[in-house]
């Protein structure tokens, strides 16, 4: 090093620890980690086989009881976010498990919740004072601030998915929580099935209705999402990435069922090839029908039923389908991305 530069080099180190004293730091030395040409997520792809995590999640049901643990989750943690209780950097995810006579008490917090149920037929979750039964592909949220409990009053265990914007409230230092009573049901108003044929049925209140931040229907049962899927498959095109992919929405307003996630499902017909494309959500996707396979580079995933995987932010991938059809349910935080206008995709032409 030049005397010049060995000189700078030693005022410069002086300067940083005569401020570093009134908490400033130069921008020069970080910039460019803080202002990134494009993204670069350390999420990593991952997939969680239902038949290798299965077990696990039972056997969480003979170590703790939903008293005990309140919700009885094993978190699917991402390998490139340790320590952190995150799928990916915006969004949390855990498998949910609920037994025969069991109950998980009733209590609100400001983080929004999605569930996507896996297996069994005979639980349920009670949200803001209605009921509804929790099949396999249907998907269930509860809106911030929203008073849930679930229980299962069936003979068999019911796994469900959770996702939450858990990383989103913790980042906004927004997190508040309570219980209610203690070990007092919520009061049910309204009966089972009220949401769905009063918002979800092409009609709406005329008055009196508030568009609140999250859909006023809180399951989207799969019977319906499946039968829509099927008539709508083979008639217009299909999307050269996504095959036929649709969203969730909120009748009231066209926008996502949820304030911070989109949730999405998707058909790929037998056969199908996806082209290459990526987007800045990092996408949590599930196996519902069907199984197949995505290819990010040289990394290939294979799914089948049950099995979740995650997709970082801006990385490449494609999927394909078997010779059967496959339906893939996936979440991501674009809901929140579109809104701050920072959401962008890319398709490639290959
Ligand atoms: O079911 O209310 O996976 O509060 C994490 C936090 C589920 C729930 C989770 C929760 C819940």
């Amino acid at each position: 090093m030049s005397e010049e530069n060995t000189s700078k080099k030693i005022a410069r180190t002086n300067f940083y620890e005569q401020i570093e004293k009134k908490s400033l730091t130069p921008l020069w030395e970080v910039m460019q980690n803080l202002v990134l040409p494009e993204p670069k997520s350390p999420c990593i792809p991952k997939i969680w086989k239902y038949d290798d995590i299965r077990k696990d999640i039972l056997e969480a049901g003979d170590i703790i009881s939903t008293e005990e643990a309140e919700r009885r989750v094993l978190i699917l943690e991402n390998p490139g976010l340790l320590g952190t209780s995150r799928i990916t950097r915006s969004l949390y995810a855990g498998m949910q498990l609920i037994l025969p006579g069991e109950t998980a008490r009733n209590h609100r917090h400001t983080q929004t919740a999605l569930r996507f149920v896996l297996e069994g037929s005979s639980a349920y979750t009670t949200v803001e004072g209605e009921k509804t039964t929790m099949h396999r592909g249907d998907f269930i949220i509860t809106p911030p601030w929203g008073w849930h409990e679930h229980g299962n009053n069936g003979d068999q265990p019911t796994i469900w998915l959770d996702g939450l914007d858990i990383p989103i409230v913790q980042f906004l230092d927004t997190s508040f929580a309570e219980h209610y009573d203690k070990n007092v049901e919520q009061p049910l108003p309204k009966p089972e099935g009220d949401a769905i044929a009063r918002y979800g049925s092409g009609l709406a209140p005329i008055d009196n209705f508030s568009a609140s931040a999250a859909s006023p229907i809180f399951n989207y049962p799969y019977s319906t999402t499946r039968e829509a899927l099927e008539k709508m498959k083979g008639n217009g095109e299909l999307d050269v990435c996504h095959g036929l992919k649709m969203k969730y929405t909120n009748p009231l307003t066209g926008d996502y069922a949820m304030p911070t996630m989109a949730a999405f499902i998707q058909l790929l017909p037998s056969g199908f090839t996806g082209k290459k494309y990526c987007s800045t959500d990092s996408t949590v996707f599930v196996c519902v029908e069907g199984e197949g396979k995505t290819t990010l580079g040289d990394t290939e995933i294979h799914w089948t039923e049950n099995d979740t995987f995650v997709i970082p932010s801006w990385v490449p991938h494609s999927h394909n389908s078997s010779n059967i059809d496959a339906v893939l349910f996936s979440f991501s935080d674009r809901a929140i991305q579109q809104k701050c206008g920072l959401w962008r995709e890319k398709r490639y032409s290959n």
